[in-house]
């Protein structure tokens, strides 16, 4: 407004000058009559100059020869302005004191009359004069003719015919373009810091006036205002509202507006707000000498919400301000987790709204996650829980039925990169539970003295299977998944057809338990059923078996038995002849002495032909004079021998001559000829 009111005003001046420049000469020249011959006598002569308004007329005289006289009293030029005379004139030359000399007479306005008089002679041919005039600009800011009315309040320029007014540093010019007033100052303040005051602060402010200061810097900075001790805006007593018709005004947005007066500083105020508007307001009358304020700001302060435990704040400051940058590292044996994920690096920062733009994440201890189950074993805890770093478990076997390798480690920690240890060692396999062949897990109430058809007590003989395949047999637990039996048993026989039980002496009770599965037979390539030679196979199946105590395999034979060692015969067709048994009996034989065997066999092929050939695969065991003996329905089964409470198999029941007669024995294949065969085919399927 104030910068196109001076516009404005420059242009009026342009436009007087301009008319007046269409219709007045800015400069002129007039002469006395006949100039530059004698002037005549009794003249009375008179020109009224006039240039454009807004100059100032200037005459200059290039020759002025009238007649001399005292107080040039015969014949003169007088020069006049408005009736009063600037000069009157007369001589020859300059040193004549009537004379103008080159001295210019200058009209205090744009108007001059000159009037030329002669008397009645010019004896002494006198030539006159010759003047020129000219506009010439007024210097109206120093000229005293201005009237007062006319005159700059305070800073006056002077133009070409005319003349500006403007104002000092902090007023304008008002609308009479004449008088300056005080500004309101101020509008946007955008710097961090700084100060603004009422107009005309600590003098009185103007009135009529409605300043209007704004202070606004980016978000993330919060503005405190700061009032000087010197305050004071009209305050009319016992007037409600008290500050009715001056007032300073703030504004923070969101908030009510305040207003003040009186003659008390508001002091401080914090707004925390980057945006304050503060309106300064006088009427028409009262007094005010207004207020001042120097305004700061600091950045918004993002609280920490909680402490981060097992982990570290970086950087670590006693507070956190907007642009702050912080980095979240967990101690050792933690990790980071935000919202039930883990995140491999936290870093977060402060925003303008005084929140991180993350939330902060929590160190949880590191886990090494479910350790690996050990099959027919178990966990303990020695130490620690939930898996969590530095927990130290302990594996074990189901004892007594399965054990480790002695080698084998049992203890793992959970280490710093989140895996199970073992201790003082490298591997992370686990050991495997291997398991405990040739035991039985029952306190016997006898000792066992007893030869012959006694019936087994539960957990006696664990590896004793309840075969059926076209008949009734036997077979032996060798393995999880191994069965050993003779291979006759599998004669014409198809691995469906093979039902192999476990766990109980007693056939009833087994028969309702599920047969199980078979997945492959494998009867000994050289086995004949012409010779019975090599009367043994392996039976495979589809999934092992979890021993307990009521099923155990029974160990392989490290050597053969010697004749006269006690074995024992455990089996399901153990009775008298012709009757099979519903409960698992067994009887304990000697090894019989190869020789007397063959003998045995020889002399019973006297009566019975056809008696298979003894071979070195075979043995025999039973009593010279008959009576316990095993007989059909136990082949397959095994005879054991017990060294160092360890039961090995030496023999399965293979065939015999009869069942039970006096020097007859019972023929076994002799194991210790197919560990080597039993052992390969276990390993190769
Ligand atoms: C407020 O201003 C006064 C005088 O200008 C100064 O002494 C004082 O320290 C300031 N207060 C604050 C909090 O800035
Ligand atoms: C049988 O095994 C159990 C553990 O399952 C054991 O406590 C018990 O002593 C064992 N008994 C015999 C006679 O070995
Ligand atoms: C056969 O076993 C029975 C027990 O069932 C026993 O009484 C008998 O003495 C045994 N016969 C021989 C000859 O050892
Ligand atoms: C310089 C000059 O011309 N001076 C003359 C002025 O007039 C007087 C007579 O009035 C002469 O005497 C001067 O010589």
């Amino acid at each position: 407004m104030r910068r196109s009111g001076l516009i404005l005003s420059v242009l009026f001046v342009f436009l007087n000058v301009g008319v007046s420049v269409g219709s007045l000469a800015m400069h002129g020249h007039l002469q006395s009559p006949l100039y530059p011959n004698p002037y005549p006598a009794n003249l009375h002569k008179q020109w009224d100059l006039e240039v454009p308004s807004g100059y100032q007329l200037q005459i200059s005289f290039n020759y002025l020869d009238i007649e001399p006289s005292v107080n040039c009293y015969y014949d003169y030029l007088m020069v006049l302005h408005s009736k009063k005379i600037l000069g009157k004139f007369c001589g020859r030359n300059s040193t004549d004191p009537h004379h103008p000399g080159n001295k210019n007479i200058v009209s205090p306005s744009n108007r001059l009359q000159v009037v030329f008089v002669t008397d009645e002679t010019n004896s002494e041919n006198h030539l006159g004069f010759s003047a020129f005039y000219q506009a010439i600009d007024i210097d109206e800011c120093s000229s005293t003719s201005l009237d007062p009315d006319s005159r700059c309040s305070q800073i006056c320029l002077n133009t070409l015919g005319s003349y500006l007014c403007t104002c000092y540093h902090g007023y304008h010019l008002r609308g009479d373009q004449r008088t300056c007033v005080l500004d309101c100052g101020g509008g946007v303040f955008k710097e961090l810091e700084g100060g603004l005051s009422s107009p005309g602060y600590p003098n009185s402010a103007p009135l009529g006036q409605n300043c209007l200061y704004t202070i606004s810097v980016p978000p993330g900075f919060q503005i405190t205002l700061n009032f000087s001790e010197n305050f004071q805006i009209e305050h009319i007593q016992h007037q409600e509202p008290v500050c009715l018709f001056h007032w300073l005004k703030v504004s923070v947005p969101g908030e009510t507006p305040k207003k003040f007066c009186g003659n008390k500083s508001p002091g401080i105020i914090t707004t925390n707000s980057h945006l304050v508007d503060l309106e300064f307001h006088t009427d028409g009358a009262g007094e005010s000498r207004g207020f001042s304020l120097r305004y700061t700001t600091n950045r918004v302060e993002c609280k920490l919400e909680r402490k981060i435990t097992n982990g570290k704040i970086t950087p670590n400051f006693p507070k956190y301000f907007y642009r702050d940058y912080i980095y979240i590292r967990c101690d050792n044996g933690y990790k980071l987790m935000m919202e039930g994920k883990e995140i491999s690096s936290f870093k977060t920062m402060c925003q303008e709204d005084g929140r991180w733009h993350l939330s902060l994440p929590q160190c949880q201890i590191i886990d090494c996650g479910e350790p690996k189950d050990l099959r027919n074993g178990g966990i303990n805890f020695l130490s620690g829980s939930g898996n969590e770093y530095k927990s130290v478990i302990q594996y074990h076997c189901n004892e007594p039925f399965y054990t480790f390798n002695q080698a084998n480690k049992v203890s793992f920690t959970c280490t710093l990169n989140r895996k199970w240890k073992a201790e003082g060692n490298d591997i992370e396999e686990i050991p495997n539970c291997y398991p405990v062949c040739g035991r039985r897990n029952v306190s016997l109430s006898v000792s066992g003295r007893v030869f012959g058809g006694e019936l087994a007590e539960k957990g006696m003989f664990p590896w004793q299977v309840f075969l059926i395949t076209h008949g009734r047999g036997g077979a032996i637990v060798v393995g999880e998944k191994w069965i050993l039996t003779a291979a006759h048993n599998l004669e014409k026989s198809s691995k469906e057809r093979v039902k192999s039980y476990v766990g109980s002496n007693i056939v009833t009770e087994l028969l309702k338990s599920e047969p199980l599965p078979v997945e492959s037979l494998h009867v000994h390539p050289e086995f004949k059923i012409s010779d019975f030679n090599n009367d043994i196979a392996l039976i495979k199946l589809q999934s092992p078996i979890t021993f307990n105590e009521n099923v155990m395999p029974v160990c392989l034979p490290e050597q053969d038995g010697q004749s006269g060692n006690m074995g024992t015969v455990s089996g399901f067709g153990l009775t008298e002849e012709q009757n099979t048994a519903d409960a698992l009996r067994y009887v304990r034989l000697p090894i019989v002495d190869q020789q007397v065997c063959h003998e045995s066999l020889n002399k019973a092929r006297q009566i019975v032909p056809n008696v298979y050939p003894l071979t070195e695969n075979m043995f025999c065991a039973g009593l010279p004079e008959g009576g316990n003996d095993t007989c059909r329905g136990d082949s397959g089964s095994a005879l054991v021998i017990k060294n160092n409470d360890v039961f090995h198999v030496a023999g399965i029941v293979s065939w015999g001559v009869d069942c039970g007669k006096p020097g007859r024995y019972g023929v076994y294949t002799r194991v210790t000829q197919y560990t080597d065969w039993i052992r390969k085919t276990m390993e190769e399927n």
